[in-house]
């Protein structure tokens, strides 16, 4: 095999792993980070050992946008781990704290269902509901309802891509991908909506 072909296939392997991660959290730090302007928006993590990670949720239109994710060829939006909506990413075993900030509504956060990869194709009209589940976060999880300023805390179970959504909201374009992997990292953020 001369080098040329040996440097191209080890590129397609890097490109395919890079493929693999994208949409996907943070991984191999220590934190707690306060974003700028939103004060209430905090993102707490330990990785990878005893990995903690916040997930935010509102309505794309309280402040959180939505977001047409090229990947997963869907408009996502309601939940993040950063700022502004996105697919999340985190590797099983995670502690998830689901947090509401938003200042009126009450928001869950379900399972909608599980896909191998993309396109992400929502269901019409799930059932979502409003009681919580219990358990490790899988494809049968409800938060139960989080109102305003509250949390709901869950360990992420197998790995897999999720559809997620919001039992409340779901129509209103709360809807979103959740990616349990290893070295899983968030996808691209909606850009700030217009006040
Ligand atoms: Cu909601």
């Amino acid at each position: 095999m001369s080098k040329k072909i040996a440097f191209s296939i080890a590129l397609g392997g890097a490109l395919l792993a890079a493929c693999a991660a994208r949409g996907t959290g943070p991984v191999g730090d220590t934190g707690t980070v306060t974003l700028p302007n939103m004060p209430d928006l905090q993102i707490t993590y330990v990785l990878p050992n005893h990995q903690k990670g916040t997930v935010s949720t509102e309505l794309p239109s309280e402040g959180l946008g939505a977001v047409k994710d090229p990947f997963w060829k869907a408009t996502l939006g309601g939940y993040t781990q950063q700022q502004f909506s996105q697919a999340l990413g985190f590797p099983p075993g995670t502690k998830i704290t689901i947090k509401n900030i938003s200042a009126s509504h009450p928001h869950t956060l379900n399972a909608v269902g599980k896909i191998s990869g993309p396109p992400a194709v929502f269901p019409k009209n799930p059932k979502l509901s409003l009681s919580p589940s219990g358990g490790k976060f899988g494809k049968n999880y409800a938060s139960g309802v989080i109102s305003p300023g509250k949390s709901v805390t869950v360990v992420l179970g197998k790995a897999g891509n999720y559809l997620i959504g919001c039992a409340f909201h779901y129509a209103f374009g709360m809807q979103d991908v959740f990616v349990v992997a290893p070295n899983a990292t968030p996808g691209p953020q909606a850009t700030k909506p217009a006040q």
